[in-house]
Parts: C-alpha cells; structure tokens; sequence
C-alpha cells in the first residue's frame, strides 16, 4: 500500500509545475509523501475548496500552496483550514513575482499563510518548512533534519577560495 501523505501540494497552474517539482523532490528527500493538484484560486475556486476542506480528514498535516501574478491561492487555501499554510510566490509576469510575494504575504491578522522567498529558493524552502512542522511529533524526521544541517554545513565549511 502506498504510504499516507502527511503533505498537499497545489499550484493555480500547469505552468507552475516546474518550479513546484522542487517542492516534491526535496520532500522526498526526507521521504515525506505527497499530494500535489493544480487548483486555482480565481479559475476554479470550488475545487480549492474541495480539496482542502477533506485535507485535514484524509491525514494531510501541512499545505503547501504555489501561484504566480495575483497570488491568491494560499489564502484562500487558508481561508478554508486550520491547518498551516506555506505560500511559495512564483515568478513569471512582468513583475518577475514581486506581485505573487506581496498577495502571498500580505495576509490579513488572523489568517496566517507562512510566504517563502519567490521561485525554487521558496519552492525547496517550502518543503523544508512542511518537514520542520512534522518534525516536532516525529523522532526520526527531527534526525533527518540535523543531519541535513550538519551536511550543509560540511559543504560551507569544504568549500575552498580560488
Ligand atoms: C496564477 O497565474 C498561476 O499560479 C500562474 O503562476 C499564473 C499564470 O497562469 P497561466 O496563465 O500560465 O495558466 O494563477
């Protein structure tokens, strides 16, 4: 049987599927499964809905929620859950994602969505954060983590100056 994903993935578009591959591949580093979904905020806000209002039931911990442009979809995610809510702004328009970064961040009180940086520094990033909140009521992914560190680290430390 497959494993249970403890993770969602969605993005507004097809077109955000190259960026947000580094969210699953970097998830599957630390072997966290995942459901990813190409679901809009603007073109098919019922389906955002669906999804998300099941994720909780169907074991689903973490969301991770990817759009470029007018980035509405990670708050509208978080606008039906309790759970928490990782917005990954996109580039791709004329304002190379600072739009995305500025409707994905700008959340008003109450209503949390944790906005990484744009692009695949924010897509891994995302996938990082997912695992740091499994983390804290699972042993073995808290000893991924520090290992991931500690390997980041020998790489700064071995790097050479030419
Ligand atoms: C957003 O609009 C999507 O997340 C995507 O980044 C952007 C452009 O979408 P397409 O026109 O490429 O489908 O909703």
């Amino acid at each position: 049987m497959a494993e249970k994903a403890n993770v969602m993935i969605l993005m507004g578009s097809d077109s955000d599927l190259a960026v947000m591959e580094e969210t699953k591949k970097t998830l599957a580093e630390f072997e966290v499964a995942c459901k990813m979904h190409i679901a809009s905020a603007h073109r098919s806000p019922e389906k955002v809905a669906d999804l998300v209002g099941k994720a909780q039931k169907n074991g689903i911990k973490v969301i991770i929620a990817g759009a470029g442009m007018a980035a509405h979809l990670a708050g509208a995610v978080a606008a039906h859950t309790t759970l928490p809510v990782i917005g990954v702004p996109l580039a791709g328009s004329a304002l190379n994602g600072l739009d995305a970064l500025l409707s994905t961040v700008q959340m008003p009180s109450g209503m949390p969505v944790a906005t990484m940086a744009i692009g695949k520094p924010g897509a891994k990033n995302a996938a990082i954060l997912a695992v740091q909140i499994l983390a804290t009521s699972d042993d073995d992914l808290a000893d991924k983590l520090m290992k991931f560190r500690e390997k980041m680290k020998a790489k700064v430390e071995d790097s050479e100056c030419l």
